[in-house]
């Protein structure tokens, strides 16, 4: 049997041309969260959702969705192809992108293939997904699986003092439709790997079985600013130094432990910020991740116990808000077994995977059998412009992806 293939040039020059969408005059891209870079990326997705001939909607958090219904199957439950066109400060071009457009890819495919799918077929683009500019991360497609209050999550505040909901507004992106009026019948996603494993271990794709979980605090130390010059060591409350503690703390525990746990303090702030003054105040963030939920809060508790016993060993006060909490997510067994399926018969090496990386196939997770394929990164790298994966390797993802659709809307 020919396996047919998506249009490779189509693909790629929406990933490059998505991907020039949002550059700075140094070109570094950034697309925060409905920002005005990300409106013209949400304006270009709209305009090739339209030009393929789909139902476009929109819901209130800002989700995009591109439906194709053919007569007679529209009320059955869709198959939903997502991923997010949001992205972190200067970001690569792949990261969520590529599941978004391979997503759109898929469908105009298969539309033109004659196919005719036992059910609605739906490509997502989730609002927030980066969680940069607003927490928790993920965000759209937690409202979607009703994992967060609608009205709470519109009224948060961003790291620039902005409100989610005027700025959808802002942006046209505040949509009419209710968060879930679609419930899948399955979801499934494709994603760079973001890590190191596919490329150091020669294997051309994964097939994500699970997804490790997530928790985000933000840590705030007061302590007295004082002269850097006449005051002695004896005598500083340091916010500063107490903070570079907890970094050095974290990095040591996860280092010493032969477990998955990962620990990174991605945010740091001092005040009043200045040469010769001894930091008065201290913000920033922690990000703890492990797939064991009983390791997670256990490291949770370690990182308490320790901020408890610093802020007397250097007479601090240290207060502590939660951002984001996530428990590790099970992917449905029986589509990670449908996408090893589809990669044997494309002769592709394949590998069962965790994610370390959130993603919002963990939250439609919630209402939908759901599960990832990855394509390899090369060098590892994400997050960074550097972020790479070769054109063949994203057409083989894409192709599997398509073959997996075709499987999952059979008639
Ligand atoms: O933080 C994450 O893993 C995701 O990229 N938002
Ligand atoms: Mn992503
Ligand atoms: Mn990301
Ligand atoms: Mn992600």
């Amino acid at each position: 049997m020919t396996l047919s293939s998506i249009d490779a040039a189509r693909l790629l020059g929406r990933l490059r041309e998505l991907g020039d969408i949002g550059r700075d005059a140094d070109g570094r891209l950034t697309r925060l969260a409905a920002s005005d870079t990300e409106r013209g990326g949400r304006d270009r997705f709209v305009s090739w959702l339209e030009a393929a001939g789909l139902d476009v909607a929109v819901d209130r958090i800002g989700n995009i969705f591109g439906i194709w219904a053919t007569e007679g199957i529209a009320d059955r439950p869709p198959l939903m192809l997502g991923s997010h066109i949001d992205t972190v400060i200067n970001a690569g071009i792949y990261d969520g992108c590529y599941g978004v457009l391979a997503g759109l890819e898929v469908i105009e495919t298969l539309k033109a293939s004659g196919y005719m799918p036992g059910r609605p077929i739906v490509v997502a683009a989730f609002t927030n997904e980066e969680g940069v500019r607003y927490a928790p991360d993920m965000l759209g497609s937690l409202i979607y699986s009703g994992g967060l209050d609608l009205d709470a999550a519109l009224a948060t505040i961003g790291t620039d003092g902005s409100v989610l909901g005027d700025e959808l507004h802002r942006i046209g992106y505040a949509g009419d439709r209710e968060p879930g009026f679609l419930k899948p019948h399955a979801y499934l996603e494709l994603h760079i790997e973001q890590g190191p494993v596919l490329e150091r271990e020669g294997v051309a794709l994964g097939a994500v079985e699970n997804l490790q979980g997530i928790s985000w605090q933000k840590v705030t130390i007061e302590g007295d600013a004082n002269h850097a010059g006449t005051t002695p060591i004896s005598m500083r409350r340091d916010a500063g130094y107490a903070a570079a503690r907890v970094v050095t703390f974290l990095r040591e525990r996860a280092k010493a432990s032969n477990t998955p746990t990962v620990a990174t303090v991605g945010c740091m702030a001092f005040e009043p910020n200045a040469i010769n003054v001894i930091p008065s105040r201290a913000t920033f963030t922690v990000d703890l991740r492990d797939p064991d939920e009983a390791r997670l809060q256990q490291e949770e508790a370690a990182l308490a116990d320790f901020l408890d016993t610093l802020s007397s060993e250097e007479d601090v006060t240290i207060s502590v808000e939660r951002l984001a909490r996530f428990e590790p997510v099970m992917f449905d067994a029986g589509i990670v077994a449908e996408i090893e399926t589809a990669a044997r018969a494309r002769a592709l090496s394949c590998r069962r995977m965790t994610s370390g990386a959130g993603h919002d196939a963990q939250m439609i997770a919630r209402i939908a059998p759901a599960a990832m394929i990855f394509v390899p990164s090369k060098g590892g790298i994400s997050h960074n412009p550097k972020e790479f994966t070769g054109d063949d390797e994203l057409v083989v993802g894409a192709n599997v992806l398509l073959d997996v659709t075709r499987k999952l809307t059979q008639g």
